[in-house]
């Protein structure tokens, strides 16, 4: 019989836009929209007949969430108080498509890393919460414009997309179904997102992160990471919840309603998936016979500060330090899949041989991923 495979992560790739959306100028902009809407409507609002809208705060958004800015693809669109949504031009079908574009500049530099190129893959999984099309996959455009091997498909398990994509290219490595694989997290967040709603119009920025996965023994990697193993859990919410999709034509009355885009309800998020996320960590480490205090990094799903500071306190029994968990959403905002893999990417050339760090993702589904690493 042949020794199990070890796989590692040999490198990692991030695509960040060029522009940025601080809270101040987010806020700036929402306000403007809520006077014109209040003042177009002011008849009935007087009347009692319709609820004024409220103005956001640039307080209350680092308070609730840690967010400071977000970076995004059209900042001119979302700060317009008349358009209140990003405007990316469609392109035409032998154009590289937008998702593949960003998707291919975080694959190149996760290559570039590992001292890979990019013939030598012959896996492509795009994996991320919303694809810009229905087909053909995004894995498969980008398998072209970066001239992979093998095969390529696209998967979207919502913020744990990137964790559940890392099992999946480990497992085909273990089993002998591709040999070296690309794992790329393309995020247009602010596409889904409904800038005019005060609840969630500051939570999510975009981004692209990427990883290359193989064998270790192949690895030329200066800085790879085994892969110890991965745990994953989903369970049924409608808290977190986007109802787009191509059904959406066949009844026409709603086809544009508030539903279409991303929605949730942020307090009973937090109190549910807080449980699940530390109960399925803890159960991880204890099948690997691994404790918290084991791991000297903690690469968290970015949602959210506080709930970022909870999980890892709940985990290690004590605070943490600011560099065993370090934020990115502070500056990134929560960029769905790609959140941890930022983290990773950024807070990751510092660590040892034999140091273990956690990889998490925490998510609508609900779901959540945990993959245990040691750096070699
Ligand atoms: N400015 C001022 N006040 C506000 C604002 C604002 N912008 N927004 C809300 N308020 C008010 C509310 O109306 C409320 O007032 P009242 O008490 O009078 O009712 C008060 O402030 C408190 O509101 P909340 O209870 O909503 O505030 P929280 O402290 O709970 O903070 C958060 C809101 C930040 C949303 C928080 O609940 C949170 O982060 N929850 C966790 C969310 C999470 O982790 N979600 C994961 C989702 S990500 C995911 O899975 C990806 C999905 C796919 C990607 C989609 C991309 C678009």
């Amino acid at each position: 019989m042949n020794a199990p495979i070890n796989v590692v992560i040999s490198g990692s790739g991030l695509f960040t836009p060029e522009q940025s959306i601080s809270n101040d100028e987010l806020v700036k902009a929402f306000n403007a929209y809520v006077e014109r809407y209040n003042q177009a409507h002011a008849a009935e609002i007087e009347a009692g007949t319709l609820e004024p809208l409220q103005p956001s705060s640039s307080e209350f958004i680092v308070k609730a969430s840690g967010i400071h800015s977000r970076y995004v693809i059209d900042k001119q669109g979302i700060l317009d108080p008349e358009v209140m949504a990003p405007q990316l031009p469609e392109r035409a079908d032998d154009e590289l498509s937008i998702l593949a574009e960003m998707g291919v500049k975080a694959a190149r530099q996760a290559l570039e890393r590992a001292g890979r190129s990019a013939g030598e893959v012959d896996l492509v999984i795009v994996a991320c919460s919303n694809l810009q099309r229905a087909y053909p996959a995004i894995a498969i455009e980008i398998q072209q414009a970066l001239g992979c091997q093998g095969f390529g498909y696209d998967m979207n398990v919502a913020c744990s997309s990137a964790t559940f994509g890392i099992g999946a290219a480990a497992d085909a490595i273990r089993s002998g179904s591709a040999s070296r694989a690309l794992v790329i997290n393309p995020e247009i967040c602010s596409g889904h997102l409904e800038f005019r709603d005060r609840d969630c119009h500051f939570i999510f920025g975009d981004v692209a992160t990427a990883v290359l996965l193989e064998p270790e023994e192949q690895s030329r990697s200066a800085s790879a990471f085994r892969v110890l193993g991965t745990h994953f859990k989903t369970r049924f919410s409608n808290n977190i919840r986007n109802n787009f999709g191509f059904l959406n034509r066949t009844a026409p009355q709603s086809r544009d309603a508030r539903d279409k885009l991303f929605r949730q309800e942020g307090r009973k998020v937090f109190k549910e998936l807080l449980p699940l996320v530390t109960n399925t960590i803890g159960e991880h480490l204890d099948q690997s016979g691994l404790q918290a205090s084991d791991f000297k990094r903690f690469w968290l799903h970015q949602a959210n500060l506080t709930m970022n500071m909870f999980a890892a306190k709940k985990l290690l029994g004590r605070e943490p330090s600011a560099a065993e968990v370090p934020i990115v959403l502070d500056r990134y905002a929560n960029t769905s899949s790609a959140g941890s893999i930022i983290a990773f990417h950024l807070h990751s050339d510092d660590l040892s041989s034999g140091d273990r760090g956690l990889l998490s993702s925490f998510g609508a589904g609900y779901s959540v991923g945990s993959v245990l690493l040691q750096k070699i």
